[in-house]
């Protein structure tokens, strides 16, 4: 029996579904070439725009993809297969931008170490803080049936390699995210009344205070200030979510996360994830179309939607 809202939609629920994968892609290829620079010029913004040749993605569609693999694979969640997974796109393309700290999970976890233990050791014991727990989670929502099990499918999917509070939490946020944003009926705020539910962390609860004030002021350099743009979850996830909610369709979601700056293929993909199944597929300009791995997102999309 389906937990999503099949009242009729303007946008289908299978465009949806191919938003989500294609808009994770889509954003984090657009932020690849500029990551880590503080100020992004507006002639880059205008290249995005104009002249789309940006179309390889990096570690964060790869695990999106992993993830969504390892859920069809297993029909649910294991970690024991979806460690597997991650280690094995790791192992195939080490070199797509993956983090520090999860490069050394990745060697331990080949080396034969438990996969769980490995993400428990991470960083002195305290585990990984670092967004690479939310950067992949998005698809939970489309496998999942109702927003409980969202919930639970975020906190087991970061776990296998961020186990830090931040890192879970922040795969938490961008999973009941784009939960509500599959919804026919976009609500935003539902969307921020669950998560100031859900949230328990000091980090996560600092940043929903001040979302309101940065949604209404609309004012990047005031919200790169108090949201953040860098790598740690709660410096980057609610970021993504902001851009995503000012946002009046899917290039104005991808061209406000890329302005950010810092961390700007992880914003990307995060905020192209929501965007992507808000408006869905047929909302992506054409030119983005093109983004590396078109077929197999869109494949992966529709294996989900069969699901349902
Ligand atoms: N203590 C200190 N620093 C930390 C801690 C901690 N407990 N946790 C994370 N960091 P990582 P990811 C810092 O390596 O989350 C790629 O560019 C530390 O500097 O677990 O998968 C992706 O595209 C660490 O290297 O990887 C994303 O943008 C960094 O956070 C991003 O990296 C990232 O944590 C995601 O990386
Ligand atoms: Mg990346």
């Amino acid at each position: 029996m389906s937990g999503f809202d099949l009242t009729p939609d303007p946008v289908s629920l299978q465009d949806r579904f191919r938003g989500l994968m294609v808009g994770t892609a889509v954003g984090d290829a657009c932020g690849r070439p500029i990551e880590g620079h503080r100020v992004v010029p507006d002639s880059y913004l205008d290249e995005i725009r104009n002249d789309f040749t940006m179309v390889q993605y990096t570690d964060d569609t790869i695990l999106t993809m992993a993830l969504s693999e390892s859920l069809l694979a297993c029909d649910g969640f294991s970690g024991e297969d979806m460690a597997d997974r991650l280690v094995d796109a790791w192992r195939e393309e080490p070199r797509r931008g993956y983090g520090a700290g999860v490069t050394d999970w990745f060697s331990k976890v080949l080396q034969g170490k438990p996969w769980d233990k490995a993400a428990k050791a991470q960083f002195g014991g305290s585990g990984s803080y670092g967004n690479g727990g939310a950067m992949r989670v998005a698809p939970v929502a489309m496998w999942a049936r109702d927003l409980d099990e969202t919930v639970h499918l975020a906190r087991e999917t970061a776990k296998v390699t961020h186990t830090h509070p931040i890192g879970v939490e922040g795969a938490l946020i961008q999973a009941v995210a784009a939960h509500h944003a599959l919804k026919p009926e976009f609500d935003p705020a539902r969307l921020i009344a669950d998560l100031d539910d859900l949230v328990e962390t000091e980090e996560f609860r600092k940043k929903l205070d001040i979302l309101p004030s940065c949604l209404e002021r609309d004012n990047d350099e005031r919200a790169r200030l108090h949201l953040g743009n860098w790598v740690a979850a709660d410096n980057s996830v609610v970021t993504a979510l902001y851009c995503f909610l000012l946002a009046d369709d899917f290039e104005d979601a991808i061209i406000r996360a890329i302005r950010m700056g810092g961390d700007t293929d992880t914003i990307g993909a995060m905020a192209g994830a929501l965007a992507g199944a808000r408006w869905g597929l047929s909302a992506i300009p054409d030119a983005w179309h093109a983004v590396e791995a078109y077929d197999r997102l869109v494949g992966l999309a529709d294996r989900m939607f069969e699901r349902v």
